[in-house]
């Protein structure tokens, strides 16, 4: 296995009408999202293998989930159902060209029941890199745990830990965000922040001064990303700014993250150098926005390749 990471994922409900009020909406069409099996998916797509680990409920849309990811080729060997909670569920709006809202019903969802028990520490030791996200810390105190706990088995086992803030301020406090999203990055190797997100960990906005605290609090490279800019690293290796693609025509914004992190990981496993491995990822997050949906824009090696090498149509 070359990434296991941990999380939940979701129908995403959006309106088929692309604008107006929600409220107003009588016809939605439905797809499946979540950052971490969006990442999963993102890497089989390029080559790797991956495995999800988490919770559904025993539900239709929990099945529904684990087909669509299953059938995307992740490894699903340690998702568990719950008879007892739901799968959640979240709704994305579009509000202009390159701006979505988003509506969370994942309160006391199943993926938020998740515990340390559901770990299977071998399962993480197979691995070379362990992903996780701010967003599962944020579900419960018991994912927080888990999380914590994933990180440490992976730190003990020799397996890289890349971490991705995530910060979703409608899920706890900022205070409460900032503290364990700052504990989480100092265990980290890689830490994976928006550049928002690092001013808000850090209270700075100059690229030098967050890449330097992220390493001052215990990473060994940070990778922000600066969106049509491309993204700043700070590591021992490179540091400085690796330019994005330019993309016309941004159709949904949401989900490029990720497909950011699988590009970088994607160029980490196969031994590029950092600065390669983030133009990787950078070509990767300007595809995933030219498609509507969170993964459906993530794209094979060849037409990546194709992409970056900017023959793509
Ligand atoms: O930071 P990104 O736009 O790449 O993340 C998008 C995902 O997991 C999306 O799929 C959604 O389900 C979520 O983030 C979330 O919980 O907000
Ligand atoms: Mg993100």
């Amino acid at each position: 296995m070359d990434v296991i990471t941990l999380g939940e994922s979701m129908v995403l409900f959006t309106p088929k009408a692309s604008s107006g009020l929600m409220r107003y909406a009588g016809d939605f069409s439905t797809k499946i999202a979540g950052a971490e099996s969006n990442v999963a998916i993102g890497l089989v797509r390029l080559g790797h293998q991956a495995g999800w680990i988490s919770r559904l409920g025993n539900d239709e849309f929990g099945r529904r989930i684990l087909s669509f990811i299953r059938g995307e080729g992740v490894d699903v060997s340690e998702v568990k159902f719950d008879d007892s909670a739901s799968t959640g569920l979240f709704f994305k709006e579009k509000l202009t060209a390159d701006e979505a809202r988003v509506s969370y019903y994942r309160k006391d969802s199943a993926a938020s029941k998740m515990t340390s028990a559901d770990l299977d520490e071998a399962y993480i030791s197979k691995a070379k890199y362990l992903h996780i996200t701010g967003i599962t810390p944020a579900l419960s105190e018991s994912c927080r745990e888990t999380v914590l706990k994933a990180v440490k088995h992976a730190k003990s086992a020799g397996v890289k830990v890349i971490f991705d803030p995530n910060l979703r301020r409608k899920l706890w406090s900022e205070t409460r965000a900032r503290e364990v999203l700052l504990e989480l990055a100092g265990m980290a190797d890689i830490v994976l922040p928006g550049v928002d997100e690092a001013e808000f960990l850090f209270g700075e906005s100059d690229h030098e001064t967050l890449g330097q605290a992220f390493l001052d609090n215990g990473a060994s490279a940070v990778i922000m990303k600066l969106g049509k800019e491309g993204a700043y690293v700070a590591s021992e290796e490179f540091s400085g700014i690796v330019p994005g693609f330019p993309v016309e025509d941004v159709t949904d914004p949401v989900g490029a993250g990720d497909g950011f992190a699988a590009g970088c990981l994607s160029g980490l496993i196969d031994g590029l150098a950092i600065k390669e491995a983030v133009q990787r990822g950078n070509g990767v997050g300007a595809m995933v926005t030219m498609a509507d949906g969170d993964v459906e824009g993530l794209p094979d090696l060849k037409r990546l390749t194709n992409f970056m090498q900017r023959d793509y149509l």
